[in-house]
């Protein structure tokens, strides 16, 4: 973290973890278009859809027995706010999709509210996102997208769908809820790729 002097004795610290436009939140705000679904473990269940009409489904036992990881990572949300090395547990999405065959390019990632986002294939793999059911050391409150959400934190936070359902491959590039509502398709805190 860097001190810079900004001259008149004011002094800002600019983090260089911190991408432009992007304010330190030290609580975790809730941010909900609807209420909060009740989906309980039992009844919990993620699936692929694929272009041929493939689907592959796992319920909550068979997520888990894809294999955990411990993630620690940074998050952004468009409102400005960012949260740093955040303790995350969740399935790596690359376990979910090693059966999966597709040449479509993009996915849209629907949730049990109802809720859409779209999201490139190519960012979604490689170490890049997951289905996370614990964050801070505790199963993920259901305000927070529990039980599992998707986890992907090089986009802004919007991407990060709460109760995850399912994904759905697509060929071309859609919006989703907030991209039809002004948001940007892709969303990079670092280029601020906030609006449309
Ligand atoms: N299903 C669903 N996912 C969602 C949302 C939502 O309303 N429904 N809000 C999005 C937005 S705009 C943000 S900033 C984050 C907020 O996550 P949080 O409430 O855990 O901070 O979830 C995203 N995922
Ligand atoms: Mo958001």
């Amino acid at each position: 973290m860097a001190i810079i002097n900004q001259g008149f004795g004011q002094r800002r610290r600019v983090d260089p973890a911190l991408p432009p436009g992007q304010r330190l939140a030290y609580d975790w705000p809730v941010l909900s278009v609807g209420p909060t679904p009740q989906v309980s473990t039992d009844e919990w269940s993620f699936s692929i859809y694929t272009e041929t009409g493939e689907k592959h489904t796992w319920d909550w036992e068979g997520l888990h027995a894809l294999g955990v990881e411990d993630i620690t990572t940074d998050i952004h949300c468009v409102t400005h706010w960012s949260k740093l090395q955040m303790p995350w547990r969740g399935v790596p999405l690359d376990a979910l999709f090693a059966d999966v065959e597709t040449t479509n390019d993009y996915v849209m990632a629907h949730s049990y509210d109802g809720y859409t986002t779209n999201l490139p294939l190519d960012e979604i793999l490689d170490g890049q996102a997951w289905i996370a059911t614990e964050a801070e050391g505790a199963p993920l409150d259901p305000e927070h997208g529990g039980p599992a959400r998707l986890l992907v934190p090089h986009l802004y936070f919007w991407k990060s769908a709460k109760w995850v359902r399912a994904l759905q491959l697509i060929d071309d590039d859609e919006p989703g809820f907030w991209e039809q509502n002004g948001y940007h398709l892709h969303g990079d805190p670092w280029r601020e790729e906030r609006y449309s």
